[in-house]
């Protein structure tokens, strides 16, 4: 087992059991940096955890990030008991740092641990119209668990993490900006942005108007934050909470159809393969919609679909302003993968808009339905 120094002086802050056996990366993810520790129990059992670093230049304020997980994961275990469910292995569960605390910072980063969620898995890709209906229901569930969550009580962990409006006046700082003197390589990708300026804001007006309520959302709905019971396929457990907080219901759904209704990965550099599949996006709305058909108010369910393009648009113009940039916020691999990432994004929107009258006219059947 190989092991960094840096791992090797964090792990003993924590409150794990076990003599330690496995560590090794888990690469999903473009922010915080994920591993997994299994440790070996006196009985011979395997007991495993999930080590992550998380992001500071993302998240300037841990310690409310952690307090948000806190919060959250105990309202969603209260939940399943009041259901007369057994929440373990369905929610995720914080180790404690030794001495107090679930967060463990020193000069180099801010860390934290969880239980392995067991005998479970995530994807990348969806692999049928069933599973991903079965997500749409997870996230519709959790929706539900969280619709008596006091609002208030949560911070915001990235303020404006979806205020389309102001993600659109820090791109235009950034096209002015051009720090790396990328913007003149980019003319298509910034027009097609300023385009779509004027329709992409109107989450944000609905919400000011008082059309659409904020409540608490998950806000980073891709599917790989879904764990699957690996022999089932039941969604077990919804991870990754660090931006759980107010938000509007059409950012969940939005930005689940932008990642798992695409017919190829977000960062695809052959575009002519970057579609919208209509019948995933259908099989997810199902999902979404039989469990949150009577939780969410008629203009919340008739806008869903508004949701899957607004946060298309939202992600394609965040790669883009990070390309501009000089990739201070992504992951990256390859030198020019957030403009890969910009430009799937942005194909995927135009196909989205080709689509949205079948994306409407399926939501109001599903309204329908089960409403
Ligand atoms: C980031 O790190 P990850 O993959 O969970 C980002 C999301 C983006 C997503 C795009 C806090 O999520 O908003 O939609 O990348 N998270 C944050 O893949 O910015
Ligand atoms: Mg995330």
């Amino acid at each position: 087992m190989s092991m960094t120094a840096e791992l090797q002086t964090i792990i003993p802050h924590f409150d794990f059991s076990g003599e330690l056996a496995l560590c090794e990366p888990i690469m999903t993810g473009h922010l915080n940096r994920t591993y997994r520790l299994g440790f070996v129990l006196p009985d011979g059992t395997r007991r495993d955890y999930v080590l992550q670093r998380i992001n500071t230049f993302a998240f300037k304020k841990p310690e409310e990030v952690m307090q948000n997980v806190q919060l959250v994961t105990e309202h969603l275990c209260q939940a399943y008991r009041k259901q007369g469910r057994d929440p373990a292995n369905r929610v995720l569960r914080l180790v404690p740092v030794k001495g107090g605390g679930v967060l463990y910072q020193d000069d180099n980063g801010s860390w934290r641990a969880y239980d392995f969620i067991t005998g479970a898995r995530t994807i990348d890709r969806v692999d049928s119209p069933a599973q991903f209906q079965e997500i749409g229901r997870a996230f519709g569930a959790f929706q539900n668990m969280l619709s008596d969550f006091p609002i208030e009580r949560l911070y915001d962990t990235i303020p404006n993490f979806h205020h389309t409006v102001r993600r659109m006046e820090a791109f235009e700082r950034s096209v002015v900006a051009d720090v790396r003197g990328r913007a003149a390589s980019v003319q298509p990708e910034i027009a097609a942005v300023r385009a779509r300026r004027n329709g992409m804001g109107r989450i944000v007006e609905m919400i000011d108007a008082g059309t659409l309520p904020l409540r608490v959302t998950h806000n980073d709905t891709k599917i790989n934050n879904v764990m699957l019971d690996e022999r089932t396929g039941e969604a077990l457990c919804v991870i990754d909470l660090d931006t759980v907080m107010a938000g509007s219901a059409l950012y969940d759904f939005g930005d689940a159809i932008r990642y798992g209704a695409s017919t190829a990965a977000e960062d695809e550099r052959d575009l002519s393969r970057v579609r919208l599949d209509i019948g995933l996006f259908s099989a997810y709305a199902e999902g979404f919609i039989s469990e949150t058909a009577r939780s969410l108010t008629l203009p919340e369910l008739e806008n869903l679909p508004l949701g899957a393009l607004v946060m298309t648009f939202e992600n394609g113009m965040r790669f883009l302003t990070d390309y501009l940039d000089g990739d201070v916020y992504f992951h990256i691999e390859g030198a020019d993968d957030n403009l890969a990432r910009a430009r799937c994004q942005l194909k995927l929107l135009s196909d989205m808009e080709a689509h949205s009258d079948e994306m409407y006219a399926i939501t109001k059947a599903l309204i329908g339905k089960y409403r």
